[in-house]
């Protein structure tokens, strides 16, 4: 009898998923079973974008192929299987680029209403990074107020999407070195926007047909959105939010509370969340809730929004991507209440099982049979409480069908690139000073940046907490973001005391400065904290004089959304190796996986690799930091020798 694949290794998961086949729930776990993946279609060797087709031009598989069979593997119109798969994946790269920006572009748009005293509820929190902003953007400071300087920035940032010429401004935060490259190869974003139309256009039937071309405009359109809309969305979601600083907090379906109304908060954009975290207190609510029969209202993040509102105000984080049908399974949640990205269509039936209310919050992303109240943020307290009275009114429906799963792990999060700054060099000698002399003298070989989502192709978490494991012992610092964050918080990672699992120079860097292996950098949007942290180490000296010198690798060995792609599209394009795992979208073409896995390492320092084993992804990673150190010549520093005060006395004898 084959042996049944492992879903997860999430206790709380595995229990969720036998409640809900017990309840007649149809969750993602089970679906992904049913519904295979096509071949084809994975491999990127299926064309549709035009009604000539679908065309199919997958790789003869077994069997040696003849020039004249090549020559007539093709689509309709002629264009190449190099072509179809490169075009693939640009449209993947433009459609990432698309969600993360278009997130930037609504915060900026929330920004400047505040500015502009239109968004009351919403305040500027952090002044100090709202004057670093103004600084970095040439905006004037002087005796102007806040409120003035922020608008400029705000009018600034809203440009840069629509900007149709130079280049976008925070390019000019990267190493001198890479922006020079940038240029040179004509890969320097002009605006936003304007490179994911490009992207859309050139991917047309019958427009760019030269793989390499198709994946030149990926590395700008991917930029654009790592050095563009997602350091934009982040940047000024830092200064009305709040720069994040460590909290702590807990994680995983554990969270949810038997007696109070369980309201979950699942998507992306932080503004509905933050004033979801502040109303909740309110005491009119809490006695509202309490009319109904509560104890109180319990607000819980889900996906990306989770880990906003976790980093700037503890709010515990219910699970990660795969967990978000299971969260209703509980029976124990009143309301799902979501904006944008990553949500499954799939909750609208889970919920049908249960009395979960699904509440769509966006204009632009409502789900059929679902409840829609939308947030108005310029009456954003009261478009709060409306939600939360709706979930409310729902517990008096909760059913004797509960079950919560015991399991909740501690987690402490907020590990900004400010507050990596401070915790390593101090307040007054803020600086990644440390972290390079660290690296140098060899306690830590180098930085991992392991992201991205999960996939109920592969075990749940078990690839991020093998692969991160297997980092960390052999002394590589991890940042992480996302779903694959939360999947190692609920492995313990995320504590100081985790500490236990990595190498000896690691551990002692962590008990020293009292910080975990494992870092917790916020959502998918804040991978432009790692490009920043990155920066401040090259800019600090000693390793190199640009992205592609450090000793760094990244990784998101779950992945399944379109983000992922671009997320390590701009990583490869700032010259930072990057493995993915799960499965990978060029496969059925050798030309143009061979520019993505080699060639691309010539032009840009950094280059693609797929690797499922996520031992064998970590080793790969393990190696090219390696690689980097001895062009550093700092590979000697690791074999440094501990004295003891005997052999020290010798030594002063020489
Ligand atoms: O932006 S890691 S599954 S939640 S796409 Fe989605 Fe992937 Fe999770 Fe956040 Ni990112």
């Amino acid at each position: 009898m084959a042996e049944e694949k492992v879903k997860s290794i999430d206790p709380a998961t595995i229990e969720m998923i036998e409640k809900a086949a017990q309840d007649g729930a149809l969750v993602v776990f089970e679906r992904a079973e049913t519904t295979k993946a096509c071949p084809i279609g994975a491999e990127g060797s299926c064309c549709s974008i035009c009604a000539m087709g679908p065309c199919r031009v997958p790789l003869p598989r077994g069997k040696t192929e003849t020039p004249e069979q090549k020559r007539k593997r093709v689509g309709v119109c002629g264009a190449t299987p190099e072509t179809i798969t490169a075009r693939n994946f640009l449209r993947k790269i433009a459609a990432g680029t698309a969600a993360h920006s278009d997130h930037g572009r609504k915060v900026t748009e929330i920004f400047l209403a505040v500015a502009k005293g239109e968004a009351p509820g919403f305040e500027i929190k952090d002044e100090q990074k709202l004057l670093q902003l103004a600084l970095d953007l040439g905006v004037e400071i002087g005796d102007r107020s806040n409120e003035e300087i922020a608008i400029d920035i705000g009018e600034i940032a809203l440009k840069e999407f629509g900007k149709q010429e130079g280049e976008l401004l925070f390019l000019k935060r990267a190493p001198l070195k890479r922006q020079e490259l940038w240029r040179n190869l004509g890969v320097a974003p002009r605006g936003i926007d304007r490179e994911v139309v490009e992207a859309m256009h050139r991917t047309n039937m019958g427009v760019d047909q030269d793989y390499k071309n198709l994946l030149l405009q990926g590395v700008r359109t991917a930029l654009a959105d790592g050095w563009g809309g997602s350091m934009i969305a982040t940047e000024l979601q830092d200064v009305l939010f709040g720069t994040p600083t460590p909290i702590l907090s807990q994680i995983n379906l554990g969270v949810l509370k038997e007696d109070e109304v369980n309201i979950i908060i699942h998507g992306h954009e932080p503004h509905l969340a933050e004033m979801l975290a502040v109303v909740t207190q309110d005491p009119e609510i809490i006695e509202y809730a309490k009319s109904k029969g509560a104890k109180g209202v319990n607000l819980a993040g889900m996906c990306c929004t989770a880990n906003e509102i976790l980093m700037r105000h503890g709010v515990p984080i219910a699970g990660n991507f795969l967990q978000q049908e299971l969260a209703i399974v509980t029976g124990a949640v009143e309301a799902m209440v979501v904006d944008v990205q990553c949500i499954m269509q799939g909750l609208a039936s889970v919920a049908q099982c249960y009395h979960t209310k699904i509440i769509t919050t966006d204009a632009r992303a409502k789900i059929e049979g679902t409840t829609h109240m939308e947030f108005e943020e310029h009456d954003a307290a009261n478009s709060a409480k409306a939600i939360l009275r709706a979930a409310i009114d729902n517990f008096p429906n909760r059913s004797k069908n509960v079950r919560i799963p015991n399991y909740k792990t501690d987690m402490i999060a907020g590990f900004s690139h400010e507050t990596i700054n401070y915790l390593l060099g101090g307040l007054f000698r803020a600086s990644y000073r440390p972290l390079n002399d660290n690296i140098i003298n060899g306690r830590i070989r180098g930085v991992a940046g392991v992201v991205g989502c999960n996939n109920p192709r592969v075990a749940h978490d078990d690839v991020h907490v093998s692969m991160v494991k297997e980092l960390i012992k052999n002394d590589v610092l991890v940042l992480q973001t996302g779903c694959s964050a939360m999947a190692c918080a609920k492995a313990g990672l995320m504590v100081p005391e985790a500490a236990k699992y990595a190498g000896e120079g690691l551990a002692e860097v962590c008990e020293t400065v009292g910080i975990p292996p494992v870092l917790f950098m916020g959502a998918c949007i804040d991978n432009s904290r790692i490009l920043m942290a990155a920066t401040a180490m090259v800019k600090d000296g000693g390793l190199g004089d640009d992205l592609s010198d450090l000793p760094v690798a990244g990784a998101a060995p779950e992945w399944m959304s379109e983000k992922a792609i671009a997320i390590g599209q701009y990583f490869v394009g700032s010259g930072v190796f990057t493995v993915f795992g799960a499965t990978w979208p060029t496969l059925g073409n050798e030309e143009v996986t061979k520019f993505l896995f080699q060639d691309m390492e010539e032009m840009y320092g950094g280059k693609w690799a797929f690797e499922p084993d996520p031992i064998k992804g970590a080793q790969l990673m393990i190696a090219h930091i390696d690689k980097k150190r001895k062009a550093l010549g700092i590979d000697k520093a690791r074999e440094r020798v501990l004295y003891d005060m005997e052999m020290r006395r010798e030594l002063d004898k020489v």
